[in-house]
């Protein structure tokens, strides 16, 4: 079946375009939106992907050690009780064949392959005043129309490999992590030299130093890291999740980071010396993400972050024997998790074992890549395949490669020349009709994504309702609500440590010219729900909404 023909099985929409809505991506938010579009408001949808298989940063994540720093029970759909009621997870943290095998239950589950294109890149997106349609036009040349469109393309999709001089030379093969081949990458007694130590280096080494000859970790800046003391779920386990959903959904959905863990009310700075140690251990025994709710003022407090930051420094050197290479390990240079904090399993400990290696990129950094391997400026690295896992282009490098174009051909890119200004993360003024899913100004990345998704997904699908009800056909933000709300996603970031990271991806620093600009809304996941469910109250404002 063509899936990119128009209007199959819904017949030609009364606007005169191809579909009632476009989706780009089918990951956890495109797969959501067809589905709350198409079997809720019977509207016709056609979700164009590029990947030949449907699961967005699932399917192109499939490096060694991969898996969600969520736990499992709150990384998925909370949608459909059905759903949740047939779908079992093994594990505390999910690995990435199963999120995907997830993904691909629920695309089989609600009859989404028929509106999904796979296989098909879009390479520009232009607004037609006058038809009040969207024309979007994929790697092909293929160009379909809709009066809606939204570009559920993920925040983290756009692979950022460093143009370090010399890797057209290379000899030895090198993967980026987010587009790892689907066959997999054998590693058995080969050199492999990895560079990058963010959340997915961290998770990656312990698993390819199992089979490497060698692996050299090129470590740039030092990183936390918590354990994630990942396990199966035991019988009872899942039968306490199985007994207390509504109780979970309730707390991930009324807090600030959509985790089912709320952050203790309690100052670092109010307890003993003695008192505060005992507490960390104990989050630490508990392991993940959670360990930053130990304390209420961990983001806000430097001097209350100091103490989680030296907490976990001397972790790492508690575990790391060779003293060395744990004062480069804990040497690190920004306030826990002002970056976001990875989680790990056996992370520190791999440096530990014979065949791994830590190379200080502040001491000696990359010089170039010869066809042997790495070069710095001390040594040398002969290797035989180089693993970047250096990040992304992250929440608007997706957006920005594709040639977007709102009223009178402006490009996105124009737009955006000085950072990413929108309304709410939903839209952008001089772009009518394009809603923008868990991008720039929205809590995305600072949320549990599943959380965030679906908060999107039904505010874009109750606002399409409306209009259709009141027969409004365009929507835009309006110049000044989104200057306000720039002025509010700043004003947030900067109430808390988080611009203290210098070279976090939250900020774009990580990409050579890219605008510094703190770019998720870090006012809270609740806080930004009420925010927007208000503005939908009070009839979109800050939208002109016209017919
Ligand atoms: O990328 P990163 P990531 N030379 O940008 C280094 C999500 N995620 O893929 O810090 C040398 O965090 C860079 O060094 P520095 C999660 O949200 C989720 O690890 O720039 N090094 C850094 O060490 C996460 O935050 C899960 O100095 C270079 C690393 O590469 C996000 O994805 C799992 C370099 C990049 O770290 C991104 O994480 C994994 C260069 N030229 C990831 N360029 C889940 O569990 C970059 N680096 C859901």
């Amino acid at each position: 079946m063509n899936h990119i023909a128009p209007g199959s099985g819904a017949g030609t929409p009364a606007h005169g375009g191809d579909f009632d809505a476009i989706v780009v991506g089918a990951g956890f938010s495109g797969m959501y939106l067809l589905h709350r579009l198409r079997d809720q408001l019977g509207l016709s949808v056609r979700v164009l992907e590029a990947a030949d298989g449907v699961g967005g940063t699932w399917h192109w994540n499939r490096y060694p050690g991969a898996r969600c720093d969520s736990e499992s029970h709150s990384y998925c759909y909370y949608f459909s009780k059905d759903l949740l009621e047939e779908w079992e997870w093994s594990e505390r943290y999910p690995t990435q064949p199963e999120i995907l095998r997830y993904l691909n239950h629920v695309a089989d589950r609600f009859d989404l392959r028929r509106d999904i294109a796979l296989n098909t890149r879009v390479g520009s997106a232009r607004f037609d005043e006058a038809a009040n349609l969207w024309q979007v036009t994929t790697a092909e040349g293929r160009t379909l129309s809709a009066p809606f469109l939204v570009t559920a393309v993920g925040c983290l999709s756009a692979a950022n490999v460093p143009k370090i001089p010399g890797l057209e030379d290379f000899a030895g093969q090198w993967y980026h992590t987010g587009e790892w081949p689907q066959e997999g990458v054998d590693f058995t007694g080969k050199r492999v030299g990895q560079i990058g130590t963010g959340s997915t280096g961290i998770q990656a080494v312990p698993v390819i130093a199992e089979t490497a000859g060698h692996l050299w970790v090129f470590q740039r800046t030092a990183n936390y890291s918590v354990p994630a003391h990942n396990a199966p779920l035991s019988p009872e386990t899942k039968r306490w999740i199985r007994e207390h959903r509504d109780e979970i959904h309730r707390v991930m959905t009324s807090n600030t980071n959509g985790h089912p863990f709320n952050i203790e009310d309690r100052s670092a700075l109010e307890v003993s010396e003695e008192e505060r140690q005992r507490l960390y251990e104990q989050a630490w025994a508990k392991g993940g993400l959670q360990f930053r709710a130990t304390f209420r003022d961990l983001l806000t407090d430097k001097t209350a972050n100091d103490t989680a930051s030296e907490f976990l420094r001397a972790k790492i050197r508690s575990i790391v024997k060779d003293p060395r290479t744990a004062t480069i390990l804990s040497n690190i240079d920004h306030p826990y998790a002002t970056k976001r904090p990875p989680i790990d399993s056996g992370y520190f400990e791999a440096f530990n074992r014979d065949n791994v290696t830590l190379v200080d990129l502040r001491a000696a950094p990359i010089e170039r890549i010869t066809p042997r391997g790495i070069k710095t400026k001390d040594a040398e690295y002969p290797l035989d395949i180089i693993v970047f896992a250096t990040g992304f282009d992250a929440l608007t490098g997706p957006l920005l490669r594709i040639d977007i174009r709102g009223r009178d051909g402006r490009s996105l890119r124009e737009a955006w020349e000085a950072g990413p200004v929108n309304y709410l993360g939903l839209q952008v003024p001089g772009f009518p009709n394009m809603f923008t899913m868990t991008g720039p100004g929205s809590p995305s990345v600072l949320c549990n994504m599943p959380v965030a998704i679906e908060q999107h997904a039904n505010w874009i699908a109750d606002c399409i309702t409306r209009m259709r009800a009141k027969g409004l056909k365009r929507i835009e933000a309006r110049p000044e609500a989104a200057e306000r709300w720039v002025r509010d996603v700043n004003a947030a970031a900067e109430s808390t440590l988080l611009p203290e990271a210098g070279s976090s991806w939250y900020l774009g620093a990580n990409v050579p010219g890219k605008p510094r600009v703190f770019m998720p809304y870090a006012g809270g996941m609740a806080h930004y729900r009420a925010i927007c469910d208000e503005v939908a109250r009070k009839d979109y404002e800050g939208f002109a909404v016209s017919a």
